[in-house]
């Protein structure tokens, strides 16, 4: 096995490209990363002056984004059955449309659950963490936490804009929804299906994922998820899981960062 996916547990980008490699039955390992201590193997990987994980290591090629690595994949394992030639670009319109309310997700998530839900984000960021990095994470997270703010623009404001573009997203996901299908694009399971399930499974808590699935976290985000998590949209994520999501690999197959 030389395929390396470098993750976050909870990343919800991560969780797009690890899906994708597991439909496509591709090879890996994953290794999943402790926030801070990801900023300089991210930069170094990705060569682009970004600190953004997923990255994906080959023999070949090491890719950074996960658009990227769709890209990629589509390109180098032609016909990547995922992504048919036929519909790729109605496919990648709807991964953008997607990826472009990650970020959103992720401040609607954090400013709903910063200060009453510390313990439990404190734990998912330490997770994977060796014992000295969860020493450092639980000494600094006060100072993590306001740069997470700063980054993400987590302000009242910041998190209403972010509540108004996850509205619109699964508002329209409901409109391709009411025409009676059951895939976004063409009547397969594709790219589209595994981004859109991916990027709302934050807020659709689908039970098999074991950062989302988890009844702590559900509770810690009870508040942050509560405007959508029983709309079709998030019923319709919850149903890809359950059709098309298959096994994670164990934490014990899963190395740890150094
Ligand atoms: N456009 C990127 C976005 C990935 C992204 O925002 N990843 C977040 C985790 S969900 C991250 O790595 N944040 C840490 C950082 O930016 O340093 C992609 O599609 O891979």
């Amino acid at each position: 096995m030389s395929w390396t996916l470098y993750t976050f547990a909870m990343s919800h980008y991560s969780e797009k490209i690890r899906w994708t490699l597991e439909v496509a039955n591709i090879d890996y390992r994953e290794v999943r990363m402790t926030p801070v201590f990801h900023i300089a193997p991210a930069l170094i990987m990705g060569m682009r002056g970004k600190t953004t994980l997923p990255v994906l290591k080959t023999p070949r090629a090491t890719i950074q984004d996960s658009s990227r690595i769709l890209l990629w994949l589509e390109e180098t394992h032609a016909p990547f059955t995922l992504i048919p030639k036929a519909l790729s670009q109605d496919i990648h319109a709807v991964e953008r449309r997607f990826d472009a309310i990650g970020k959103d997700v992720a401040r609607a998530l954090y400013a709903a659950s910063f200060g009453q839900g510390d313990a439990h984000i404190l734990k998912l960021w330490t997770d994977h963490a060796t014992p000295w990095q969860a020493v450092f994470v639980r000494q600094a997270y006060g100072f993590i936490r306001w740069a997470f703010r700063r980054k993400l623009n987590i302000t009242e404001r910041g998190a209403a804009r972010a509540h108004q573009r996850i509205t619109e997203v699964i508002d329209w996901l409901e409109g391709q929804l009411s025409e009676g299908r059951t895939y976004l694009v063409g009547h397969q399971f594709t790219a589209a299906d595994i981004t859109a399930a991916s990027l709302l499974a934050p807020i659709a808590c689908p039970r098999q994922h074991p950062v989302y699935g988890d009844p702590v976290y559900q509770q810690t985000m009870v508040d942050a998820t509560a405007p959508w998590r029983d709309r079709r949209a998030l019923q319709w994520v919850r149903s890809m899981y359950d059709l098309h999501r298959g096994q994670f690999q164990a934490d014990s197959q899963v190395r740890q960062a150094a």
